[in-house]
This record gives C-alpha cells, structure tokens and sequence, in this order.
C-alpha cells in the first residue's frame, strides 16, 4: 500500500503490506523457514554473488522481517531497516561492522548497563578505544573528537536517568570530522523523537520495550541508510552475531507497532500526572522526568522530543534503603527490570540495570545510588498514583518516627 504522506498510525499499520497479494490476509503471513530452494543452481550462485535478489537463508533475509524491516525504516524517515534478535544484537552488530582495531568510538557516559560493558569491557578487547564523555555539553564533543573517532554513540533520553542530548549539535561536530551519529532510540520511540531527522546515520532500538510493548518478546531493530544497512546485514549481523530475530518474533513486532502511537500517547498522559505526583509528595527528594518545569533540560525536551516518554526516574528521601522499601510495598507496580509494557515496572538501576558500573563509574556518570526506575503502565493513572501515594506515605510515617 502507497502511504506516503500519511499519518503516523497509518503508516504503523498498513506500510509495505498489499493483502492482495497474499490471498487477501489482512495480517503478513509467518514465513517459518530457515532457507528457501533455487530454482536452478545457477540462480542460487547469482543471488550468493550480490547478482540476483531474493532470499536464500533466514540468518541474511526473510520476508517476513523484510516487513517489520520496512516498517521501522518508514517510522524514522530511513532508507532501510534490520530485525535482531534483541537490542543488544542490534548494538553489537552495528558495532561490528563500523569499528575496527586501532579505531575510536565516543559514547555518552550514560547507557543501559549491558550496552556500557560491551563498549567499555568488550570491544576495548580488540583494540578499540572507547571514550566516555559527558555528550549533554555537545563541547565536549568537539574537544574529545579525532580523526580515529569512527561511531559517536550515546541514548537520548538515556537509561537510567532521563538526561538528553541534543541530537542535531553532536552530529553537526561529529559529521564534520567523517564520524558516524548512532542513537538508542529506545527510550523516545519514533512516535516522540526521530534522530535522523535531526542529522543522526543510524537509529537503533530494544524493540523488546515500546515497539513491542507487551513484554512477551526479546528483539531490536536498526534503521538508517541502504548502504549502512547492507553493511550491517552481511557483516555485523550474517557473519560477526548471528543475532538473528525468528519469524515469529517479527509478527510479535509488527503487531505491536499497530498501536505504537496510541500506547506512547497513553504512557506520556499518565507519566505526566504520576511525575507531578511524585514531586509533591515530600518523601521523594528528586523526580528525572522531562515534562517537569525543574528538568534542567527542559527546553531541548520540548525542541527535541513532541511529549517526554512514560519512564519516570526519582529519588526517596533516605537514599538507597528509602527507594528499596518503597519499591518493596508496592501492590499494583511490579518490580522488574525492562520497559515500555502495558504493565508499570519498576526497578533500582544500582542493584540490577547498572550493576555492570562499578560503584565509582555510577557516581561519576550521574546514576545515584538510590535512583529508582519507574516504567509508567497503561493502567488506570489514579490506580497508580494510589499505589505509589500509599507506599510513600507509609515511608514518612517510619521516617517520622
Ligand atoms: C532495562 N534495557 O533497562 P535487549 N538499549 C536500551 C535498553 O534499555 C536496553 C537495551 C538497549 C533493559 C533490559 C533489562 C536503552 C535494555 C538492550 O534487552 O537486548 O532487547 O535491549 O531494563
């Protein structure tokens, strides 16, 4: 189906799909197969060469994540797309295939915890110099910048604490020097941010959290241009990973993103009243969220992003001890790690996302100790703010006493 110049939602749910030609299915058939036949060797040869198109394995191409795959590509205004088998395949197939031995990559000092140990702890092992700097003073770009720089990496919003970079400055600096902008887009979603849009080569996301958003499925995605992706594809993730996502986990994702814009939409309304919730009630010493009149970053929040996500970051009074015993009398909220699901989730970043920083990396990257990780549900907004109230009530009394 044409859907250019169409609404986001729409082109979530209809683009590169054409029912008629599969028998009038509304929804992509599953192509559970791991390879496919030739019709004569000589064609199987051609397509092995770059000669012919077609797909000849699942761990190279399938149609049904060539779906999913043109589906995100339109969603962040890319050329091309790749499904992995999780985000962390994502990012290490991007990796891969862009750096080499002796080469530099610059990242923010605040990622995901498994994202900064591959970085700091992995590909440091082969040769590759990895330099954590602070990319919200985009300045601190142009002085830490070389001409080994090959990958500026960094999250906006990042995990765990909200704190943004201004996409269109750090590519600007990094462009100009031949660097590639790479963007864990996780946390925004293309429903609020689209860093290619602002000058970024290649957008990546755990699609296990928003994209997929109904915690049933481990996946990512990449999105940039043909090239890049073709890159990536044949060797980041054909030869270097193998993080391939299943056929299965494609419709899982396809199906997710039909209701990716109105499951955003929800989780800001509701994040928004439980984050001024949290910042009124005198147990709670710091709210992180972006909507909020004392997030510092509160201007490029609304230059970059079109509303300020459903994660919610805060601080109890009491510090660590505080933030733990009131994650423990939480009744509807569940604590576990990952986000982006219709349930609420919360989590102590410290103890379980960040525990790959050391204590000293955690004080000097700006994650708190007592930081707690709210992922704000769709369920009923009064329901949890009722739940979050009631354990932070019980935490003034004890405190008073
Ligand atoms: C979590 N996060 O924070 P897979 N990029 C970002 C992430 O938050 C994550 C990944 C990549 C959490 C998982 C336990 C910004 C994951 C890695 O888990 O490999 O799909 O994505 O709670």
């Amino acid at each position: 189906m044409d859907t250019t110049g169409k609404g986001f939602s729409t082109r979530a749910i209809h683009h590169g799909y054409d029912a008629a030609t599969h028998q009038g299915s509304l929804n992509p058939p599953i192509y559970l197969t791991s390879t496919f036949t030739f019709e004569t060797a000589e064609a199987g040869g051609a397509m092995f060469a770059g000669e012919q198109q077609g797909h000849f394995y699942s761990r190279v191409s399938n149609p049904t994540l060539d779906q999913l795959e043109q589906r995100i590509a339109n969603l962040e205004g890319a050329e091309a797309g790749l499904a992995t088998a999780s985000g962390m395949g994502a990012i290490t197939s991007v990796f891969w295939t862009l750096v080499a031995s002796g080469d530099e990559v610059i990242i923010d000092k605040t990622l995901y915890g498994c994202t900064f140990a591959f970085l700091t702890h992995g590909l440091t092992k082969f040769g590759v110099t990895v330099v954590p700097i602070d990319l919200t003073n985009p300045e601190n770009l142009s002085s830490a910048i070389s001409d080994r720089t090959k990958v500026v990496y960094f999250e906006t919003p990042a995990n765990p604490n909200n704190r943004l970079v201004d996409i269109a400055a750090i590519s600007q600096i990094a462009r100009a020097k031949g660097a590639k902008v790479v963007v864990d887009n996780t946390y925004a979603t293309p429903v609020l941010t689209r860093p290619l849009e602002h000058g970024a080569d290649i957008v990546l996301h755990s699609a296990t959290k928003y994209l997929g958003g109904h915690g049933d499925v481990v996946a990512g995605l990449v999105a940039g241009s043909a090239d890049d992706m073709q890159q990536v594809r044949l060797i980041g993730l054909k030869d270097m990973t193998g993080a391939v996502m299943s056929p299965l986990t494609a419709m899982l994702i396809l199906r997710g993103m039909k209701t990716l814009e109105l499951r955003v939409e929800r989780h800001c309304q509701t994040a928004m009243r439980v984050a001024e919730a949290l910042e009124a009630h005198p147990a709670v010493a710091h709210v992180h969220y972006p909507g909020l009149d004392s997030f510092p970053q509160r201007q490029l929040a609304r230059r970059q992003m079109s509303d300020f996500g459903g994660m919610i970051p805060f601080e109890v009074v009491g510090g660590k001890a505080g933030g733990i015993a009131v994650m423990n009398r939480l009744k509807l909220i569940q604590r576990a790690v990952s986000l982006g699901d219709a349930e609420s989730l919360i989590q102590h970043p410290a103890s379980m996302t960040h525990s790959t920083y050391t204590p000293e990396e955690r004080a000097e990257h700006g994650i708190a100790e007592g930081l707690v990780r709210l992922s704000v549900g769709l369920e009923t907004a009064d329901d949890l703010i009722d739940d979050l109230m009631t354990a932070l009530s019980q935490h003034n009394a004890l405190a008073a006493e």
